[in-house]
């Protein structure tokens, strides 16, 4: 049964909030629901955790998530030599991320996460799934005045940047941990930099440490799971956790990316894993342009599928933003509505295959005036609240089109939705 009660803010016209603990279906004003009423609403299985009930939404954030240095180049490091101009504001300036901070606070919905203080991960978490050298590496060219570069020449970090890479790793392993302990249902981390290009012995596309495997790892090793998916609808392809995890059951890794958009030698459906892994690693690569439709359409049909058959005991996303229409980095058409469909599509899901157990993780995301829009609609959906924050941008990038499922789109996904029976 749900119970709904409103507030109100300072700054926003109210909340509504849906909790689940309770055995009746009432609001704050006193008036309970007609039996008829409570009827149409099916009963959410009720997330039980150490005998804790509880429907809060942790929220992680740190104020060095908003000093990454990613140098004055904007994709490409400037250079005189091959006339890359310093531009100042990189793809991958922290401040799309801090923005979206802003938002989630500015619209009141902080208001109703449970905040979760972010630790440096250990020396060991990292080695869950990183090789010793790539860890030394970073830590020494982090000791270097002007910093170094994560692996591939593209992901610059200034001075000091190992400390807020670790700390995103540590960002990461805190939201699990508050959520396999039951201190809260699910989780978002607004973490920074991303990781989940970062393969075993490297680092790369902007990511130094892969954040989502080391929580993983953290939730098998740790905490003691048999099974943990990660869905990564961040627009590039997942290759980090798809290489740490290549012949491991113990992680059913679900990519939906634009084809071939980065890496983009990597991402293809005959990419499945191998030995003990084989049929664990799901790759759904979807045509450029695809919106709300093509992406809906995945998950209904390969997603949800692929992690119903898995049953995994936690669901951890590889949250991106860059798969919106305004993001300079690819060339698909989700707007907000979109990404809040999907949420909901893993709230539900994991309500039915994991008691509600699911980990958001920040990873790209690169238009700073429409990223935060996109956060506030997902973490919206994990709260279940509300705030009656409009998406600004709607009006304008609505008229655009693209939502429609179009043929080819429709092709590209059943294609992979036959490799879901290979899942158990
Ligand atoms: C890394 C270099 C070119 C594309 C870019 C992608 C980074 C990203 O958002 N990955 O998810
Ligand atoms: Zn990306």
């Amino acid at each position: 049964m749900r119970v709904a009660f409103c507030c109100h803010s300072t700054l926003t016209s109210f909340h509504v909030k849906e909790i689940t603990h309770l055995g009746r279906t009432a609001d704050v004003f006193g008036a309970v629901l007609a039996d008829a009423e409570i009827s149409r609403t099916p009963a959410p299985k009720l997330p039980e955790r150490n005998g804790l009930m509880t429907s809060t939404t942790g929220y992680i954030w740190n104020t060095l998530y908003g000093w990454t240095d990613t140098g004055s180049g904007g994709l490409l490091p400037s250079s005189v030599d091959s006339l890359t101009q310093p531009i100042g504001h990189h793809v991958a300036h922290p401040d799309t991320k801090r923005r979206l901070h802003e938002l989630i606070s500015a619209s009141g919905l902080i208001d109703s996460l449970e905040q979760i203080d972010a630790q440096q991960a250990t020396e060991a978490d990292i080695l869950r799934v990183h090789d010793k050298a790539h860890y030394d590496r970073i830590l020494a060219e982090s000791a270097l005045p002007k910093g170094g570069d994560a692996g591939d020449g593209v992901s610059p970090f200034g001075n000091g940047g190992h400390r807020i890479a670790l700390l995103a790793a540590g960002g990461a392993i805190e939201a699990v941990r508050a959520v396999v302990e039951g201190q809260v249902s699910n989780a978002y981390a607004l973490i920074n930099p991303p990781g989940h290009h970062a393969e075993r012995s490297t680092g790369r596309g902007f990511c130094t440490f892969n954040n989502g495997a080391i929580a993983a790892a953290y939730a098998l090793e740790v905490l003691g799971l048999k099974r943990v998916a990660i869905v990564d609808w961040d627009v590039h392809h997942g290759n980090g956790a798809q290489d740490i995890f290549r012949e491991s059951a113990e992680v059913l890794n679900i990519s939906v990316h634009q084809d071939r958009c980065f890496p983009s030698d990597s991402g293809f459906r005959d990419e499945r894993g191998e030995g003990e892994g084989f049929g664990y690693t799901l790759n759904v690569p979807l045509p450029p342009g695809g919106g709300s439709g093509a992406y809906e359409y995945a998950f209904d049909t390969v997603v949800l599928p692929a992690v119903r058959a898995y049953q995994p005991e936690l669901i951890i996303v590889a949250s991106g933003f860059d798969a919106s229409i305004m993001d300079p980095l690819a060339r698909m058409m989700m707007r907000s509505d979109g990404f809040r469909s999907l949420a909901r599509k893993l709230v539900d899901l994991s309500a039915e295959v994991s008691e509600g157990r699911l980990v958001c993780l920040q990873e790209g995301g690169y238009s700073p005036m429409y990223v935060p829009f996109c956060g506030l609609a997902v973490i919206e959906e994990l709260a279940g609240v509300h705030t009656g924050t409009s998406d600004a941008y709607t009006p304008i990038l609505g008229a655009m089109g693209g939502d429609e499922l179009l043929d080819h789109e429709r092709e590209a996904v059943d294609l992979a939705g036959v490799l879901v029976s290979d899942i158990h």
